[in-house]
């Protein structure tokens, strides 16, 4: 009884069936365990404790088993797995975006790309001569104080054919160091990565950002060609509506002469976004150039900050505090 019972209501498919299966066997009148129940009147005496014993089993098993059955039908499942609506709208799967920073990156290639300029990569880790010597930065230099650099003492030790101490660059500069002793003019690139600086964090600083390089060799290049190019890489980045003004505010870079900031009108006003100026003949001459026959610009400016100028950001530290909330909105 109790196998045949079980059967039954692990088989009932829907809540009409077991229904039919409960008034079987657990039936208060005539069920399969009623009948059963006033067999037992005519058993024997002195087996009568045992076949008690036996029906009050049977009984629990068969309750306990309506009740698990019953549960399976009203929670949706079968016997056979879970049963689900086919005619629901599937789920969407939630994926995610390249980063801002990505974006700004992956969009001044493309602009700076149809102005001719070619993309090319220089290694984080630096040695001294491409991050300052090269660059008309002498030993003297402040800006080659241990203060202002992340130098790598350890990493010097592992790189034994190393002849000068190794630093995270400070600067993606570096680079135009690399492409010119590489190859002879004319050389139209630019650069992008990670420099690093031990700046303290606040809104427009960050001890690890970004930068573009730009550099253009050739004869007869000046600073009209500079002013040009970087208008138009704005222009074409800000586009729309957004009248982009470029600012040049005289300044120094031992790298370049004449030297500038470069501004750009925000909100009213000028944010800093690079340097840039005239690449000055002992760099030119450090990597083999004539500077006599070839003259060449060169800028660097931030991609933070132009990132922030697009979409409006007032704190540099919300790039990189990967807060999904914020992320998601760009
Ligand atoms: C340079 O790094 C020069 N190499 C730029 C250059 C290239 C000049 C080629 C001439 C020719 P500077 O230290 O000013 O310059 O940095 C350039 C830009 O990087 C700044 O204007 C700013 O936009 C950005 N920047 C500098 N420090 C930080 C920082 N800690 N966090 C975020 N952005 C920064």
């Amino acid at each position: 009884l109790a196998a045949e019972a079980q059967a039954q209501f692990t088989a009932a498919t829907d809540s009409a069936a077991l229904e039919v299966a409960r008034v079987a066997y657990l039936g208060a009148k005539a069920g399969k365990l009623r009948l059963a129940q006033k067999g037992l009147g005519k058993v024997d005496s002195g087996d009568k404790p045992a076949a008690g014993k036996r029906f009050n089993e049977v009984k629990t098993l068969l309750e306990a088993e309506f009740e698990s059955a019953q549960e399976r039908l009203t929670s949706g499942k079968s016997a056979v797995g879970e049963a689900f609506d086919v005619t629901l709208p599937g789920r969407r799967r939630r994926i995610g975006h390249l980063h801002p920073i990505t974006q700004t990156i992956r969009s001044m290639k493309e602009i700076m790309g149809r102005l001719g300029f070619t993309a090319v990569e220089g290694p984080e880790i630096e040695d001294e001569w491409h991050n300052f010597e090269a660059l008309n930065i002498p030993l003297v230099h402040p800006a080659r104080d241990p203060l202002d650099n992340f130098y790598l003492e350890s990493a010097q030790k592992l790189v034994a054919e190393a002849t000068s101490p190794l630093l995270l660059r400070s600067q993606t500069s570096t680079v135009q160091i690399r492409v010119m002793e590489a190859t002879p003019p004319p050389v139209r690139i630019i650069s992008l990565g990670r420099v690093y600086r031990p700046d303290t964090a606040d809104a427009t600083h960050y001890p690890m950002f970004h930068q573009i390089e730009g550099l253009l060799v050739d004869r007869g290049v000046t600073m009209a060609d500079l002013k040009s190019v970087l208008r138009l890489f704005c222009q074409s980045y800000f586009g729309g509506d957004d009248e982009v003004h470029i600012r040049f505010r005289p300044s120094f870079f031992p790298f370049t002469e004449p030297s500038v900031e470069v501004d750009m009108n925000w909100q009213g006003g000028w944010m800093e976004m690079g340097g840039a100026g005239m690449v000055d003949p002992n760099v030119l001459r450090a990597v083999g150039y004539d500077p006599e026959e070839v003259t060449g610009f060169a800028f660097g400016l931030g991609v933070e900050r132009v990132c922030m100028r697009q979409h409006g950001i007032t704190d540099i530290r919300a790039l990189y505090q990967n807060d999904v909330r914020f992320l998601e909105q760009f």
